[in-house]
């Protein structure tokens, strides 16, 4: 395996770089970063390097469903290929790999000019960690001239929400930075909750940071929408055929550095959001009930299943 896989692994691992969009590029340059290094002298050698890369790229962060289906993908186009050349299969991994990055840009792009039109003047906009793609709707409803304030959680035990208490600010928007168990306090002061997600299962169901479904059932409780803003990839085909996703337990060191001996310190990254509570699935392709996604990724993505 090349250093720079290693490297890129490595940085995944420790949320150098996190949220799922920012771990399935580095993933997918990872495997251009191969493409460039790698000794392999045939189709065959070649397939070995990229499937041992995969196998690093997936055991770095398990609930990432993005990473998965953008790296199955791009070795997905080398198999296919009729190029026999190693030189030339490179390529494929390189130029493939643009290309999911655009199309991923892309719908990044239109989930964020769809998601703003939600955010309306004197709106106040509560989210939880930091999504890449509510951080984005956020900036074009700014870009658009909206007025709005954001209320941001800290998001323990990693503070992902300084992340993007500070995107706020450099916006130039009102932000206010509560702890994440002052969720219930401030929710009847929001308009309307927006987070990210990790994955998203065939029933509609959506997984996120830690403390997302607590976030959404006080939400539900003050009858406050509850939107979920997130590019399609991050649907996971294999819980339509029955699998569960997995949820990443991180070392609860995170949680307490030098925590008494004997104590069960726990540190899931993750929680599910039943679709219930979720008012609308914000995509590429629009506003959706969340619970239509398999129709929906079988008309967008059919390569997926
Ligand atoms: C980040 C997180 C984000 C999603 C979506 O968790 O839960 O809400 O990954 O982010 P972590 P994006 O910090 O543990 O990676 O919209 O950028 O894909």
């Amino acid at each position: 395996m090349t250093e720079t896989v290693r490297l890129i692994v490595e940085k995944i691992r420790k949320l150098e770089v996190q949220g799922a969009r920012n771990v399935a590029i580095a993933a997918v340059k990872a495997l251009q970063a191969l493409a460039e290094e790698t000794k392999a002298k045939t189709k065959t050698e070649l397939l070995k390097d990229l499937q041992q890369a995969q196998a690093l790229l997936y055991a770095s962060r398990e609930t990432e469903p993005l990473m998965r289906n953008a790296v199955k993908w791009v070795i997905g186009q080398v198999e296919e290929s009729s190029e026999g050349n190693v030189k030339a299969l490179g390529n494929v991994v390189v130029s493939s790999a643009d290309l999911f990055l655009k199309n991923l840009e892309e719908s990044r792009e239109r989930t964020a000019e769809i998601g703003a039109k939600r955010i309306r003047d004197g709106c106040v906009v509560f989210t939880h960690c930091h999504s890449s793609t509510v951080t984005r709707m956020l900036a074009k409803a700014k870009q658009e001239g909206k007025i709005f304030s954001v209320i941001c959680t800290e998001t323990r035990p990693a503070y992902q929400g300084r992340i993007t208490a500070r995107e706020m600010l450099k916006l130039g928007v009102e932000t206010t930075f509560i702890v994440d168990s002052a969720a219930r306090s401030f929710m009847g002061n929001a308009d309307l909750v927006v987070v990210g997600a990790d994955s998203i299962t065939s029933e509609g169901n959506v997984i996120n940071k830690i403390g997302t479904s607590g976030i959404a059932v006080v939400a539900s409780e003050a009858r406050v929408p509850f939107y979920v803003v997130s590019e399609l990839l991050k649907f996971n085909p294999a819980t339509l055929y029955g699998e569960y996703e997995k949820i990443e337990q991180r070392s609860p060191s995170e949680v307490w550095k030098e925590a008494p001996e004997k104590l069960v310190v726990r540190n899931p990254a993750f929680d599910v959001t039943r679709h219930e509570y979720i008012h609308g699935l914000i995509c590429e392709e629009g506003i959706i009930a969340p619970q239509t996604i398999v129709q929906v990724m079988q008309r967008k993505y059919p390569w997926i299943f």
